[in-house]
């Protein structure tokens, strides 16, 4: 009966334990800002979680993550207690220095008007000479180096300690600047910049086509808003996703809305080298051969962690290509036969003509209505007289060709 109630009372006390440490866990959040203004968040900055040591000091490392777009930055789940955060480092390019800085800096170290007191990260962004300190050396070294041998270069402000403990965390706004910038103006990442990378790649045009849209750095998300624009020479058959059935797809004039989120706003995994969605779509009569452009609208955007987080996207980019419609023909020169590559943009009426060098019709291979996409025909040659040839590519539809390439027979 004894050992019965001191089993239970260690299964209490385990329970008590796993619970208490549940809720001692919560994460670590913050903002990292250009001159800390939140206007100018700092995107894709490296920011570091450290202990704290005996001497109050940094202590052991923990761990690391990155700013969103705008600017936030999430450790999930880490125990209560007191640690540093450290901004290290940031992709962007730094900038937004000129003359200005310059006569700034000169007013900030005049001797005879000395400024009452100076922000951190302005001293951060103007000590050049790394004394600590605003001085005229500064001065001299930023007037000396514009405008071409001055090269910034990414300052953070020291570590700052993190009370986290079951009331509240304070976790500061982290500051960065542009080294030389001292008076703030650079702007490292517009709100309202399109976060999309086009991915161009020459897709052989066919009527029927599809667009992978990828999403860079994004690996879990318990929401997704994408806004994707479409020119009016396509029509949209289908969106669908890697995240399963989306919830919403709206098709409309020239944009298409895509919404999904996961069941209680639970985090889902993503597949980073797959597409968050592929759109299925078909070229319409409106069609003439030009590119075929999707572009995300800076709307688009997932929840991660109950933050919005608006990733660089990667979308195709369908290239008419260089209207190199007419290809190669294999083998050239040629004795028996030989088969010419071609690709048709759209459903032509097509011709192919073989002429001899005086512009004679020697042959016709092809004379019919064709589909869109890559096609290759065989020549019988062996036939025909030793001598230099044209083969020529002839179609009338929405776009029209007229092509024509060498083609030597040798017997
Ligand atoms: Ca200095
Ligand atoms: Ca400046």
């Amino acid at each position: 009966m004894k050992k019965r109630t001191a089993n239970l009372m260690i299964a209490i006390l385990a329970l008590l334990m796993l619970s208490s440490q549940s809720f001692g866990a919560q994460p670590i959040k913050g903002t990292v800002t250009y001159h800390d203004d939140p206007s100018k968040p700092i995107a894709s900055a490296v920011v570091e979680l450290y202990g704290v040591d005996e001497n109050e000091e940094i202590g052991s490392y923990i761990t690391s993550t990155t700013t969103n777009f705008n600017g936030k930055y999430i450790f999930p789940n880490i125990p209560y207690g007191s640690y540093y955060v450290k901004v290290i480092s940031t992709s962007i390019e730094p900038g937004g220095v000129d003359y200005d800085d310059v006569e700034y800096l000169e007013v900030l170290t005049d001797p005879n008007a000395p400024l009452a007191s100076v922000e951190m990260i302005v001293i951060l962004a103007g000590d050049l000479n790394g004394n600590n300190s605003l001085d005229t050396e500064d001065v001299d070294l930023l007037s000396e180096n514009l405008p071409d041998n001055f090269d910034p270069e990414w300052v953070f402000e020291p570590a700052r300690l993190v009370i986290h403990d079951g009331t509240k965390t304070n976790v500061p706004t982290m500051g960065g600047s542009s080294s030389g910038d001292v008076n703030g103006t650079f702007v490292p990442i517009g709100r309202n910049e399109i976060a999309t990378t086009v991915n161009y790649f020459q897709k052989q045009f066919s009527n029927n086509f599809s667009i992978e849209v990828f999403a860079k750095d994004i690996t879990e998300a318990s929401a997704m808003g994408l806004v994707v624009e479409y020119p009016s020479t396509v029509n949209i058959k289908n969106v669908s996703s890697q995240l399963g059935n989306l919830k919403n797809v709206r098709v409309e004039e020239n944009r298409i809305i895509v919404n999904w989120s996961n069941e209680n706003l639970a985090s889902a995994d993503i597949n980073n080298s797959e597409p968050v969605i592929v759109i299925s779509a078909v070229t319409n009569d409106k069609y003439n051969g030009g590119d075929v452009k999707f572009t995300m609208s800076n709307l688009s955007h997932f929840l991660v962690n109950g933050e919005v987080v608006r990733p660089a996207f990667s979308v195709p980019y369908l290239s008419a290509g260089s209207n190199d419609y007419l290809s190669h023909c294999y083998p050239n020169p040629a004795s028996e036969k030989t088969t010419v590559y071609f690709t048709l943009p759209c459903d032509s009426k097509t011709t192919l003509n073989i002429y001899n060098l005086n512009g004679k019709l020697t042959k016709t291979i092809i004379n019919e209505m064709m589909a869109a996409g890559q096609h290759s025909v065989v020549i019988p040659v062996s036939e025909m007289k030793e001598g230099v040839y044209f083969y020529s590519l002839t179609t009338s539809g929405s776009v029209s060709i007229n092509q024509s390439k060498r083609l030597v027979i040798v017997h």
